[in-house]
């Protein structure tokens, strides 16, 4: 049986990652590592062990994964790419320096390491249309900087040391637990909230502006079933492709307003936001994935927008 440490187990996918591992592996095998100020509530904080790991405190990280013999770590702490913007020397120490020090432990330790990267570690040059699994990645912003340099450190960790490191590129995940904050994809998120609310959406994102997103159990079920796959059928580690739809703000809101007929928007466009969705992918081919670890997700727009309706309208009621 594995012993699992998550890393930013409060966020918005640590908070259901650890859940679902839970679900799989037995409540006692995972433990749910957060922050202080970010501690965890209701079922995440009564259904499992947890403790406090601060990514930037290699000493903290080794004493937890020693004291619960941990051999897998999630290692999901990160600042998101708008934030990332505003603070980009936090964003290194936590997402790089953070990393080193995941990676270090688990050398010493033999753990295996997932360490998501993102769309977001492509940049304008690359291109744009079904993106390839090896391709151009020259990103401008931080966030992609630190998304970049996490792919190759982990690789490096893999080829030099043999430490067991594998990732996705996540797209934009839509979920209906906790919120994230702080990123470009995240109007995908919110217009859902709008839409239930009865409220008009504003929406950040141009009309035409394409990216790849994800429902989250797709997001989870591709974290844990790589961390499954068989080791020698991958010939990629750090980090795959994997995609499931991809779409503009106005396709989503009429997804939407198929079910929600008096739902509204309207446009106010946030330059930064913008600047950085242009810069991404419109859509990434991710044959790698399928063809080695078996990636096939389970949502499509119209599924995924009658799940999150309904989720939704009974937790906001
Ligand atoms: C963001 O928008 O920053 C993230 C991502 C796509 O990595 N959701």
């Amino acid at each position: 049986m594995k012993h699992i440490l998550i890393i930013g187990a409060t966020g918005q996918i640590g908070s259901e990652l650890t859940m679902e591992l839970r679900r799989r592996y037995g409540n006692t095998n995972v433990v749910a590592g957060y922050i202080q100020g970010a501690e965890p509530k209701g079922e995440l904080k009564e259904s499992g062990p947890s403790a406090v790991v601060d990514v930037t405190n290699g000493e903290m990280i080794e004493s937890v994964v020693k004291e619960h013999h941990i051999d897998t770590i999630y290692n999901l702490a990160a600042l998101l790419s708008v934030v990332a913007e505003s603070k980009p020397k936090l964003a290194w120490k936590i997402g790089i320096d953070g990393l080193w020090n995941v990676l270090e432990v688990a050398r010493e330790q033999g753990c295996a390491v997932f360490t998501p990267s993102s769309i977001g570690s492509f940049g304008a040059s690359t291109p744009h249309t079904l993106t390839p699994q090896d391709t151009v990645q020259r990103p401008r912003t931080m966030y992609g900087v630190t998304k970049v340099t996490t792919e190759l450190l982990s690789d490096y960790y893999f080829n030099k040391y043999g430490v067991d490191t594998r990732a996705v590129r996540f797209p934009g995940i839509i979920s209906n637990v906790t919120p994230p904050g702080g990123g470009t994809t995240d109007y995908a998120v919110d217009i859902y909230y709008s839409a239930v609310k009865g409220e008009k959406f504003v929406c950040p994102i141009k009309e035409g502006t394409l990216m790849d997103m994800m429902y989250m159990p797709d997001a989870l079920n591709a974290a844990i079933m790589l961390m499954e796959a068989d080791p020698t059928r991958l010939i990629h580690r750090n980090a795959f492709n994997i995609a499931s739809m991809s779409f503009d703000p106005e396709t989503i809101y009429h997804a939407i307003k198929k079910h929600v007929p008096a739902f509204e928007m309207v446009y106010d466009i946030d330059p930064l936001k913008q600047r950085i969705a242009d810069s991404w992918p419109d859509s990434l081919d991710d044959t790698c994935a399928r063809e080695e670890w078996g990636w096939k997700p389970a949502y499509d727009l119209e599924s995924m927008t009658v799940d999150m309706l309904e989720k939704l309208r009974e937790k906001l009621k």
